[in-house]
């Protein structure tokens, strides 16, 4: 009997992942990472969730192209991403801006970033590309997008979802015909068109697209003849195909994995203080709407193999505790409480100190007797005995950064100031 051929369309896709965005609305967090590598959940990088939506979704070829501050994120993925391996067809390239083409330019657009890889994608011998940003947070089944794209004979399907109007501002907006193709499409409109019949909302690009490569190939070698071209996906390449080809939009909701907690579908762009913290903390709720601990579509990441977290009463029998909070490997919790927070790898908290909607990066030290509510603290920061944070948003935002809506972003640096003029 002859074995079927493998008919899953994701055997013949890469992922193309664009992970070399500056992300400076997350400010001192990007400051020496980029934002695909900003932590995220407890253990995993922002990053993880598109590779891991990838590998989930069947797709066994992937390229990362990367420009801005790399190091971070290709270590992370040099040590948790390594086991592809080219005997079982498996390939995952990590592209960094390398001025491979033309010694005088880095990746200048979303676009040139494939462009200046061609001869890579070809050698993956795929039919299909899908172009990825490195940056959300979100389950989604890639296969599903494929499916639609082969089913419409689309040159361009585009994942989009819903979003509030006034919100729309930072997206590329579309609208579509009953059948989903996209007649019109504007990149970042100031007033952005709503839907019709739901005129508070608007149908926003995820900036997940899905080619078939020998066209995208030729799209992208004239784009990059065009002088008056950004080189971008955006702005340059999508809205050309809108007027000349057939653009289709593919609906989140139909391929989003929801783990069957919820049936809104999550995507988050974390790219503000204020968003990150949100996302974070949301995790901590008695059902959150996103589940890491569902099996059936795992976040994959780099995880050291360290002792697991503790809890203990410091010598003068004071509780060293955590309620509705997500506690990683390698914390030691001692005499102190910790609410409604999450402390990623490895961190300490020491007695009489409490932590209260604090999201803790690895390797945090909060010292005895201090006080934290609302804040995001930075890798490796050691909080000094006695900081008490959000209750005098004067003090908060004289040393910190304190956003509009009250979140307190620590960082090293910051403490080292304030330790220098106190
Ligand atoms: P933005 O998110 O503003 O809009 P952009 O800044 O181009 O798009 O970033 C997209 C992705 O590409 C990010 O992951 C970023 O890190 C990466 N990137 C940016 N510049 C790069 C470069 N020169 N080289 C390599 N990678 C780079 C896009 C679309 C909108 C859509 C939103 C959805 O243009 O239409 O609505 O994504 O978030
Ligand atoms: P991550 O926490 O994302 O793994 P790090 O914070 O360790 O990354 O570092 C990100 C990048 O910044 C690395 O290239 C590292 O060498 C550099 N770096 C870390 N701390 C400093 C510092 N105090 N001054 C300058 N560069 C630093």
């Amino acid at each position: 009997m002859k074995a079927k051929p493998n008919t899953r369309l994701s055997s013949q896709a890469m992922a193309f992942v664009l992970a070399g965005g500056r992300g400076s609305r997350l400010k001192e967090l990007t400051d020496r990472r980029a934002k695909p590598a900003v932590y995220f959940g407890g253990k995993t990088r922002i990053i993880d969730f598109a590779l891991s939506n990838a590998l989930n979704s069947g797709i066994r070829k992937m390229a990362i192209a990367t420009q801005y501050k790399a190091h971070s994120l290709i270590r992370h993925m040099q040590r948790g991403w390594g086991f592809f391996r080219a005997e079982r067809n498996e390939y995952l390239d990590i592209l960094p801006a390398s001025q491979r083409v033309d010694e005088t330019k880095w990746y200048l657009g979303t676009a040139d970033a494939v462009t200046q890889n061609i001869d890579i994608v070809d050698d993956y011998k795929v039919k299909y590309v899908i172009i990825l940003a490195g940056d959300h947070i979100y389950k989604m089944d890639y296969e599903i997008m494929l499916q639609q794209h082969v089913s419409s004979g689309a040159d361009v399907t585009i994942g989009c979802l819903t979003v509030p109007r006034m919100e729309a501002t930072a997206f590329g907006v579309m609208h579509v015909d009953a059948d989903m193709n996209i007649t019109q499409f504007l990149e970042k409109p100031a007033d952005p068109p709503g839907i019709p019949g739901d005129p508070d909302n608007a149908l926003a690009s995820m900036g997940i697209y899905v080619f078939n490569w020998d066209l995208l190939r030729d799209l992208l070698i004239r784009d990059a003849e065009d002088s008056n071209s950004s080189h971008d996906f955006g702005n340059d390449i999508i809205p050309q195909i809108v007027k000349n080809g057939k653009a289709v939009a593919h609906k989140f909701a139909d391929s989003c994995v929801t783990a069957g907690l919820e049936d809104e579908p999550y995507w988050r762009d974390v790219g503000t203080i204020d968003a990150f913290w949100q996302a974070n903390i949301d995790l901590t709720d008695f059902v959150p709407k996103l589940d890491l601990y569902e099996k059936s579509w795992p976040i994959w990441t780099y995880a050291e193999i360290l002792p697991p977290a503790k809890f203990i009463h410091d010598t003068e029998g004071r509780r060293g505790m955590a309620v509705s909070s997500l506690v990683a490997g390698d914390c030691i919790v001692s005499g102190s409480e910790v609410r409604n927070s999450l402390l990623f790898t490895g961190c300490r908290t020491h007695s009489w100190s409490t932590l209260d909607h604090v999201v803790a990066l690895p390797q945090v030290c909060v010292n005895r007797k201090v006080e934290l509510k609302n804040c995001v603290i930075d890798r490796g920061v050691i909080i000094p005995e006695g900081l008490v944070v959000g209750q005098d948003p004067e003090e908060d935002a004289k040393w910190f950064r304190r956003t509009d809506a009250g979140i307190v972003l620590i960082t090293q640096d910051m403490l080292d100031v304030r330790a220098a003029k106190l």
